[in-house]
């Protein structure tokens, strides 16, 4: 209420120009409604809800998504038009009539408190309206107030994206159905009013003469993580109803302190300062602001892109629901682009790099219930298939690999992407070696690591040389198909490298991991072209049906052999200088025009941050905020959109401030110019820490690194490296010159 009260204020003063007083500086504000729902609209969730708002004056679209609402199957060929998609569930729509020709209007997004807002005049009578999607009542909620009594009359209605009709009971839009794969879901709206009265005509509900009126969305369907069960639990109705009227019979400001709660426990747990922007660049809205970004550095638009990934992670990533998929959680079609699938072969994977050193992760872990709830199918689909022959002739008996896509049902489509069963593994070891959880490295990770490693230990390919390769892989989405790409040596390595790690963290399985080790250090590693680049595949290619593969003019989007930088390991300044310069030439080389779409600037960015050159990294990351790689609403846009961009630029700049790895925790590696003076608080890194530091001129003033795992903490700054055995909960400082 107080903040509403804010917010009227502040459109009183100042009509609709200032973000200064609406709220946090944390804003995305615009003059007009959106038109185009996925590139215009502003996304709210709760991880497993979530609306599309375009803030329509005498009609407001929200698109409704409910994350577990899938068609599609086992699909047991693989077929990738058979696996079905990622569906829209519905719209609601708020029908206002007599709302036209409003001035003053603004809609925003605050993401530093989760809220939405439409703000308008019509007649000289000010409204206002407010959205958030709450995690913990489940209901996605809509607020509409005014500053004049009995200003409301319209009505509500439920659309349904699959044809199937809406019922209205008293104040309530129940709307159920069932998808072609049975998939029964449910959506329920009710209105509460203060003032005026409600009623309805069979299909909407009618309001008239309103003060002021609250909207609750609940939805379900009875979709379930489990294989034994075929996918399916109970029946929506029961959990939808109990939902709806739990929250209906709390007060607004009581859903709104709930919502707060839980979302900042998450949100603020990492604070970023890149800089000053300038007034002119505050006062523009983030349409046109975004876009002149991509000129002229505007630090605090960058720090708000650097917290919409987070942002957008707890909106669309919370355990008990599903991981996010391609649209994060957002979708307003029923035929999206890819299926608004999970794609293993660099999508998925981004999604969730910065949830780790963004310090979410606990919304890593729907990716995981999701992939071992997979298990059973995608072993099944491995097992009978001769693609996956072991080194003596037999079928596959143990373990599973991935096609590149798949869906919520053990279901998967396309190319088989070989070794995406060990980038996978990559995350499973992430969450333990930045959490130090041993309990999920024994449930989860080492059985998950342990599997796929026994899947490469039976189908690498023994060379003459004596070193192993990975048959028939393929380094997405470029070039032939053969042994020993380095994609798949790269992730394989990781694999090996993690799992030795992880039975030696867990003190198991001696014998095991020792073969393993050996198998890693037998494994053939990338080599070096006659250009100095690091070599995609074993040989350097000089292929005339593809004349630029492999050359200084392959500006191709997949930097998939630099996985050994960035999200791996194997590769870095400091233990493999050589191969670390390679791999600078590859990146420089690949460049950052043609082919290069959103995600991969943000890779890029992570990879240049790995290779201690923050420019470059910088340079990637300005470069996303043109009208080609962002939608207004600063969505990824491939095009169409896409989510993971938007991840993957929040990790990459994680990577720029500071980093954990080979040991170090190194402190601002790739500090670019354009971001002299600075501050970040809550980083985590590899071994159990969280970091804060702050930067002047470009230099470290302080670091304050916590212990939260007790292990030894060796700290890097430039060239001065620091070692102390850090107990948990205990924080060294250093402040002023580390020399
Ligand atoms: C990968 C990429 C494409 C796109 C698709 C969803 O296959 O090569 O660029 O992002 O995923």
């Amino acid at each position: 209420m107080v903040r509403m009260q804010k917010c009227l204020l502040a459109m009183l003063a100042l009509g609709c120009a200032s973000t200064a007083l609406w709220g946090s500086d944390l804003m995305l504000w615009y003059q007009q409604p959106a038109t185009k729902p996925i590139n215009e609209s502003l996304p709210i969730g709760n991880g497993r809800i979530g609306g599309l708002i375009s803030g329509g004056v005498d009609s407001d679209r929200i698109v409704l998504n409910e994350d577990s609402l899938w068609t599609g199957g086992l699909n047991p060929d693989g077929n990738y038009d058979t696996m079905g998609s990622y569906q829209m569930l519905g719209d609601l729509l708020i029908h206002l009539p007599a709302h036209q020709n409003a001035v003053a209007y603004r809609r925003d997004l605050d993401i530093g408190e989760a809220l939405a807002h439409v703000g308008y005049q019509v007649n000289g009578v000010k409204f206002f309206r407010e959205y958030f999607c709450s995690h913990a009542d489940g209901v996605l909620v809509v607020h509409l107030t005014a500053d004049h009594p009995g200003s409301y009359s319209g009505s509500i209605e439920l659309k349904d994206s699959h044809g199937a009709s809406t019922v209205a009971d008293r104040d309530r839009l129940i709307d159920s159905g069932r998808l072609k794969n049975g998939l029964k879901y449910e959506a329920q709206v009710i209105a509460l009013n203060e003032g005026g009265t409600l009623a309805n005509d069979g299909t909407t509900v009618l309001f008239t003469n309103c003060d002021s009126l609250t909207l609750l969305v609940a939805a379900g369907t009875d979709y379930a993580m489990n294989y034994a069960a075929q996918y399916r639990g109970p029946d929506p109705h029961r959990v939808v109803d109990d939902r709806i009227h739990a929250a209906a019979a709390k007060s607004y400001e009581a859903l709104r302190r709930a919502h707060e709660m839980d979302f900042h426990a998450f949100f603020d747990r990492v604070g970023l300062s890149l800089g000053k922007s300038s007034p002119e660049q505050i006062a523009l809205p983030t349409d046109q602001r975004k876009v002149a970004a991509a000129a002229k550095v505007d630090p605090q638009l960058e720090e708000l892109f650097f917290q919409y990934g987070r942002y957008l992670l707890i909106a669309c990533s919370r355990p008990g629901g599903l991981p996010a998929n391609l649209q994060g959680l957002w979708n307003d079609s029923n035929q999206p682009a890819w299926d608004s699938d999970y794609h293993a072969n660099i999508n998925i994977e981004m999604n969730y790099w910065l949830a780790e050193p963004a310090n979410l992760a606990e919304c890593a872990l729907p990716f995981f219930e999701l992939v071992d709830s997979q298990l059973p199918a995608w072993r099944r689909a491995t097992q009978t298939d001769p693609e996956f022959k072991t080194a003596d002739g037999g079928l596959a008996s143990r373990g599973f690999a991935l096609r590149t896509s798949h869906n919520i049902f053990g279901g998967m489509g396309w190319r088989w992407d070989r070794t995406a069963n060990a980038w996978y593994a990559w995350h499973y070891w992430a969450h333990f070696v930045f959490g130090g959880d041993k309990i999920f490295l024994r449930n989860t990770a080492y059985p998950y690591l342990k599997e796929t490693s026994e899947f490469w230990e039976d189908h690498l390919k023994t060379l003459p040389d004596g070193r192993l390769v990975v048959p028939n892989a393929w380094s997405p989405e470029h070039g032939p198909t053969e042994d020993g790409v380095s994609y798949s040596q790269e992730i394989v390595w990781d694999l090996f490298n993690n799992t030795v790690a992880a039975a030696d963290a867990l003190g198991v399985d001696k014998e095991y991991r020792d073969r393993i080790a050996g198998l890693r250090d037998r494994l053939a590693t990338p080599g070096v072209g006659s250009w100095g680049q690091l070599l995609e595949w074993m040989t350097e290619k000089h292929d005339p049906q593809n004349p630029e593969l492999d050359t200084r003019s392959d500006h191709h989007r997949h930097t998939s052999h630099l996985f050994a930088v960035y999200p791996g390991n194997q590769i870095s300044v400091a233990k493999t200088p050589g191969l670390a310069q390679a791999a600078k030439v590859t990146l420089s080389a690949r460049g950052d025009t043609g082919d290069v779409r959103e995600w991969s600037f943000a890779w890029r960015t992570a990879l240049y941050a790995r290779l201690g050159d923050g420019n470059d990294a910088h340079r990637e990351l300005q470069q996303l905020f043109s009208n080609r790689n962002t939608c207004l609403n600063l969505f990824g846009l491939h095009p169409p959109m896409q989510i993971d961009g938007n991840f993957g630029i929040t990790a990459g700049i994680c990577e720029m401030l500071v980093q954990g790895q080979a040991g170090e925790i190194n402190l601002l590696p790739a500090l670019p110019d354009a971001w002299p003076t600075g501050e970040v608080k809550g980083l985590r890194v590899a071994g159990g820490f969280t970091v804060d530091l702050a930067w002047s001129d470009g230099k470290l003033t302080s670091a304050d690194i916590h212990s939260t795992g007790g292990t030894v903490c060796q700290v890097r700054y430039g060239g001065i490296i620091r070692a102390k055995k850090l107990e948990v909960g205990k924080t060294l400082h250093w402040d002023g010159n580390l020399d």
